[in-house]
Order: C-alpha cells, then sequence, then structure tokens
C-alpha cells in the first residue's frame, strides 16, 4: 500500500504542476503539450487513489489478487502519451492511427492475459502475453522506423531529439512486458509487493518522467528553429 501512496501523491503534484503549465502556457504548442501530460498524470492520480484506498483488485484464487484497474487507466492514459509523441514529432494520421490501434490492441489482449482464473492452463496466459507483445513489438517497430523519419522529414534541425524521445520510450515501454512475464499474473518470480513498486516506478517515470522529457524536447526544437512546423495550418481563403 505504501507504494500506492507514494504514487498517488506523485502524480497529484505531477498533474498539479502540469497543470498550472498548461494555464498559463500562450503558445498553442505548449498548451497541447502540457495538458496532455496534465490528464495523463490525473488519471494516473485516479488509478493509484483507487489501488491506496485497497480497491481495484480482484481474487483470481489462491491467496492471489490482479489488479485490473490498472489496465482501464491504461486503456485511458497510453493513447495520451503517444499522442504526446505524434504530437511533437508532427506524425501522420496514418501513422498515429496505427499507433493508437495497435496500443489499444496490446492493452485489451494483455488484461485478458491477466483476468483468465486462476484454473486457465498457464500456457494459455502466456500465449496472450505473447500476442499483447506482437502488438507492441509493432509499435516499438513504428516507433524506430517510421516515427522517426517522418519526425526527421518535418523538423530537420532537431533529428537528435528524436533518437533520445524515442529510446527513452522504448526502454520504459519494454519494461511493462517484462515486469508483467516476472510477476505472480507471468511465471511468479517477483511477489505483489515488489510488483506494485516496479510498476509505480515505472509509472512515475513514464508519466511525470516523460512529461519533462517531452517539454525539454519541444524547447531544444524552438532552440533549433523548428517550432515553424508547428504553426496552424493556414485556411486559404478566396
Ligand atoms: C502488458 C502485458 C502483456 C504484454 C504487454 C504489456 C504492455 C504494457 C505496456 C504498458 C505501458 C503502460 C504505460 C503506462 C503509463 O505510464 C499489458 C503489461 C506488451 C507497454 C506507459
Amino acid at each position: 500500500m505504501t507504494w500506492y501512496w507514494i504514487g498517488t501523491a506523485a502524480m497529484a503534484a505531477g498533474s498539479a504542476f502540469f497543470g498550472v503549465k498548461a494555464a498559463s502556457a500562450d503558445a498553442r504548442r505548449w498548451q497541447i503539450l502540457w495538458s496532455l501530460y496534465f490528464f495523463i498524470c490525473l488519471i494516473a492520480f485516479a488509478l493509484y487513489l483507487v489501488m491506496a484506498t485497497g480497491y481495484g483488485a480482484l481474487e483470481v484464487g489462491g491467496g492471489q489478487s490482479t489488479v485490473w484497474i490498472r489496465y482501464v487507466t491504461w486503456f485511458l492514459s497510453t493513447p495520451l502519451l503517444l499522442l504526446g509523441l505524434t504530437y511533437l514529432g508532427r506524425s501522420s494520421a496514418t501513422l498515429t492511427g496505427g499507433l493508437l490501434g495497435a496500443n489499444a490492441f496490446m492493452i485489451a489482449t494483455g488484461f485478458v492475459a491477466t483476468i483468465l482464473p486462476e484454473d486457465t492452463p498457464a500456457a494459455l496466459h502466456l500465449v496472450w502475453w505473447a500476442i499483447s507483445t506482437g502488438a507492441y513489438v509493432a509499435i516499438a517497430w513504428a516507433f524506430v522506423g517510421r516515427y522517426k523519419r517522418e519526425a526527421k522529414t518535418a523538423l530537420p534541425a532537431s533529428g537528435g531529439v528524436f533518437d533520445r524521445v524515442v529510446l527513452v520510450h522504448l526502454v520504459l515501454w519494454t519494461a511493462y512486458p517484462a515486469v508483467w512475464l516476472v510477476s505472480v499474473e507471468g511465471i511468479g518470480a517477483i511477489g505483489a509487493s515488489t510488483e506494485a513498486l516496479l510498476y509505480m516506478v515505472l509509472d512515475v517515470a513514464a508519466k511525470v518522467g516523460f512529461g519533462f522529457l517531452a517539454a525539454n524536447s519541444l524547447r531544444t526544437i524552438e532552440r533549433n528553429g523548428d517550432a515553424d512546423a508547428f504553426a496552424p495550418v493556414q485556411v486559404a481563403t478566396a
């Protein structure tokens, strides 16, 4: 429970900070970026409060429980995290849509892997884990390839920004299926409390930490003279 309270406090602090920034930003690109991270942290704040007060978990038998509510909030917050990245990288609608679709499939099938009853053969849990991980690999593939290509075309002076952002993003996100695999839901190498700690650290890094990285990246983009890529599209008038 301690980890959950720490998570609650970190997400409250993060959402307060990003919220104030969003409200006081003048440029539209900053309003969009700060608002996204505000809502990402706000959703996580609600998740952690539910878990800290003892809800959101389901007994699966054998004295174990599964925290199903994580999947509900991931389903809501991961698309916003992806939108933060596609906004920064000026991604095409095709790429953005593909990423959001694969992400929804990843979380939904990960949820199936988790929620199967205790007496389900272990192999079946792992099959669903593998299906979900397949969607994740597609996401990672798109980031390394098409995402970087599109971003570097739209913001030619800021290539290094996207190498860094994609690297940090993939390191953090790859840790989630890894934690799942070693946790009680997977092979059971770590206990429920360690699992809660690891997810908490990852969640704070992937939401609050990544919010700062995104802001830092936008600042670098501006310094590089690439901010024009964010100018509102001019509508031609007759
Ligand atoms: C699961 C289990 C099944 C396999 C895979 C997973 C991936 C989860 C991911 C979650 C990311 C969450 C974030 C939350 C907020 O910060 C569902 C654990 C691939 C990538 C970034």
